[in-house]
């Protein structure tokens, strides 16, 4: 009796970590890690309107150990809102005609950027005319 016990804990076990592991690559896939739906994982997009509205501009990462600086874009200085989904190790910052606005990492958004605090003074709403993602 003691051997089927045994067998019978094992099997459980193995289909309980097999249920868990489905179910979380299910979730993973079907939720919109994107806070905006409008944002392919791992890119970074910036919009001209709050609440990811408007003119979008979207950018992939740098390769591994380098930067993109970025200027010229269609939304600089009417940037709005923000969308930088999936995890991951990279950072960007935002700079208005040089000054430091703000920074954002990863798996993180900003819906209305009149909400946000620039370190340049006053809101980060309109400002931000240079990324530079790491
Ligand atoms: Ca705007």
């Amino acid at each position: 009796m003691k051997p089927v016990t045994m067998a019978a804990a094992v099997l459980s076990g193995a289909a309980a970590l097999t249920f868990a592991g489905a179910a979380s690559a299910s979730a993973s896939d079907v939720s919109p890690a994107s806070a905006s739906g409008k944002c392919t994982n791992g890119d970074l997009c910036l919009f001209s309107d709050s609440n990811f509205n408007g003119t979008k501009n979207q950018w992939g990462m740098p390769a591994s150990g380098t930067c993109s600086d970025i200027t010229g874009f269609s939304t600089a200085n009417r940037v709005s809102s923000i969308d930088f989904p999936a995890p991951g190790a990279h950072q960007a910052w935002f700079y208005d005609n040089g000054n430091f606005v703000l920074s954002l990492a990863q798996n993180h958004y900003l819906k209305n950027l009149a909400s946000d605090t620039s370190a340049s003074g006053g809101n980060a709403n309109d400002k931000i005319d240079e990324v530079v993602i790491c």
